[in-house]
């Protein structure tokens, strides 16, 4: 029996996740479950799966939570400081880091030093701070099992294989709806636009850096880490069908590659039950349905986050850490109408050119480039 617990239970990934404990109680326990502010799930899900911990981000939400709970034997707790005790619990085996941005890198850190495994879906956490997570995962022996699907895709393909043989990754990308748009027509978009992703059901701020491409490019630097391979051997690949969800080619010219319908239950589960594969109900991949598959190179004119991706990446330091925090404040500007879909790569880009560089950053240097960069960013929204 495996005990879990779930950051961000109230997401797309935390919700599935508790889907995939729920069909198996004989493997894994709900042990802890943490929300930011959706305060009526959280409740529901503590009423369903009797967790011992329920902890809410947003304090001012705490006595709703804590009465609403009260005829049970649950631990209520609130604010982001409690969500790095809880993760450190002795009875936790793995943690499913399933938070939004910058705000997962704080308990991850905690678990990770706490040697907990950790079902990672917060690819923030290695954009922002990469080597710092790397090298505390590997002192403390806490594995980092990917939840993204195309590293879960990656990871799935490594097995049996040394890493040593690999010549290069190809992470594939739907696209997202932006997809066939001219430069025209992206400068235009909407909010209402970019949160339509073809594919993948997702939160908000991911569907909208999936239109950018910027989490395209967040993965690449997810993957480097992940798999500790330089950015310069990682490939994308438009593939606008979500089928291939990425593949390695081996220094044989092999290339191996996991397939699946796009839904994250797989990945999740995966992360879960590694090593092992258990049974699932959700429908089956049938190829003859899809019938075709099609592959293209994407094009860094029309979607420059994903090369800024890149730059930052090969720059080193505190980039991805400047990278991503621009990219939180222009990300939620743009949801708000504040600043314009195009808008969102300059500000980020800005943000790079203007940031105070730090070639080795320890983690309160993060703390610093984060809001540095915040501040920057957020002086170029109206
Ligand atoms: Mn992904």
């Amino acid at each position: 029996m495996k005990k879990v617990a779930v950051l961000g239970s109230t997401g797309s990934i935390g919700t599935q996740t508790l889907d995939i404990i729920q069909s198996n109680p004989e493997r894994f326990e709900l042990y802890a479950i943490t929300g930011y502010r959706n305060v009526s799930l959280l409740i529901s899900q503590a009423r369903q799966f009797h967790p011992e911990v329920v902890c809410i981000a947003d304090e001012s939400l705490y006595d709703t939570l804590r009465e609403a709970l009260a005829d049970l034997d649950i631990k209520v707790w609130c604010g982001a400081e409690s969500i790095v005790d809880l993760v450190t619990f002795d009875s936790i085996d793995i943690v499913v880091a399933a938070m939004v941005g910058y705000a997962g890198l704080k308990p991850t850190i905690a678990a990770i030093k706490a040697g907990k495994t950790i079902a990672l879906a917060n690819k923030e956490t290695l954009v922002v701070a990469g080597d710092l997570i790397v090298s505390l995962a590997a002192k403390h022996h806490a594995a980092i099992l990917p939840v993204d699907s195309e590293h879960s895709a990656i990871f799935q393909s490594l097995v049996g294989e040394s890493s040593n043989s690999i010549e290069k990754l190809i992470l594939t990308a739907s696209g997202g709806p932006f997809l066939r748009c001219s430069k025209e027509e992206i400068l235009h978009a909407t909010a209402a636009q970019a949160l339509r992703h073809p594919n993948w059901e997702m939160g908000a701020k991911i569907t909208i850096d999936s239109a950018s491409m910027m989490n395209k490019g967040f993965e690449v630097i997810e993957a480097k880490w992940l798999f500790d391979i330089d950015v310069d051997h990682i490939d994308v690949l438009i593939h606008p069908e979500s089928i291939v969800h990425s593949a390695i080619q081996y220094i044989d010219g092999s290339v191996k590659a996991q397939l699946g319908i796009p839904d994250m239950h797989l990945p999740i589960q995966y992360a879960l039950s590694f090593p092992e594969r258990i049974y699932s109900k959700q429908p089956r991949l049938d190829l003859s349905q899809v019938g075709m598959l099609h592959f293209e190179k994407p094009d860094m004119e029309r979607f420059p986050n994903l090369l800024m991706a890149y730059q930052a990446s090969r720059r080193g330091g505190n980039m991805p850490c400047i990278l991503n925090a621009a990219n939180e404040v222009a990300n939620l500007a743009f949801r708000e109408n504040k600043c314009g879909f195009l808008e969102m790569s300059h500000i980020i880009s800005k943000t790079m050119d203007c940031a105070t560089f730090v070639e080795h950053p320890q983690y309160e240097d993060y703390v610093q480039s984060d809001l540095e960069a915040r501040r920057i960013a957020q002086s170029m929204i109206k």
